[in-house]
């Protein structure tokens, strides 16, 4: 393996402790593209990385709505919400990456998810696309033409961090062996893939890296 070109980064999407097993919003074998990260990032100049952040009070928590449960759906500011449980608060153990993926070559980290009236499952924009959290003019003003995806979870903030990168203009992959989905839906997955591939981003595998 070559290292990449110069116009390519690699964002990894949210391998926080509550997404992996034994977490709040555990992603099921998580943990297994810790490692195939790690060794991906040697092929890249420019590494970023995407942290879900709430406040304790974010209204995408089932815990903040009386008498609801996980997996509801409310209306927020205007768009359907599923209800999440409590993960990713700010400074807790659970925000934390995991001690294993490498941080040491990392350009820079981008927080979503601190407005709590609002949710944020890609690394570029809020849900409501009113929030911008300078992703995609970090990547611009370094010239990145090629956008590289991977992390948690395959079916929430990467689906839509790739599906962001792509509207924005950057060609963009998704590394399929370097994600894996929640599916609180069994083939949400499966259909994460296939929304990505109808949106034109290049599903691949780590080793045609
Ligand atoms: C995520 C649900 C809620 C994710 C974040 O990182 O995929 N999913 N917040
Ligand atoms: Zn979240």
């Amino acid at each position: 393996m070559k290292k990449m070109n110069s116009n390519s980064a690699l964002i990894i999407v949210d391998v926080q402790y509550d997404f992996l097993p034994g977490g709040a919003l555990a992603v099921h074998q998580g943990d297994e593209i810790i490692p195939v990260i790690n060794m991906l990032q040697a092929e890249f100049d420019l590494i970023l990385a995407t942290q879900d952040w709430h406040p304790a009070d974010h209204k995408s928590f089932a815990a903040n709505h009386e008498g609801k449960n996980v997996g509801d759906f409310i209306q927020l500011e205007g768009l359907k919400q599923i209800l999440w449980p409590v993960h990713c608060v700010q400074d807790s153990e659970g925000a934390k990456f995991h001690k294993d993926l490498d941080q040491s070559r990392w350009a820079g980290i981008f927080q979503k998810g601190k407005n709590p009236k609002v949710d944020s499952y890609s690394g570029f924009f809020d849900n409501a696309r009113r929030g911008d959290t300078g992703l995609g003019d970090f990547l611009k003003s370094k010239g990145i033409e090629k956008v590289y995806v991977c992390g948690l979870a395959q079916d929430y903030c990467v689906k839509f961090t790739a599906l962001d990168a792509i509207s924005l203009g950057f060609d963009t992959f998704l590394i399929a062996d370097a994600t894996r989905p929640v599916n609180l839906n069994p083939s949400d997955g499966d259909q994460a893939l296939v929304d990505l591939k109808s949106a034109g981003v290049k599903v691949i595998l780590s080793t045609q890296i």
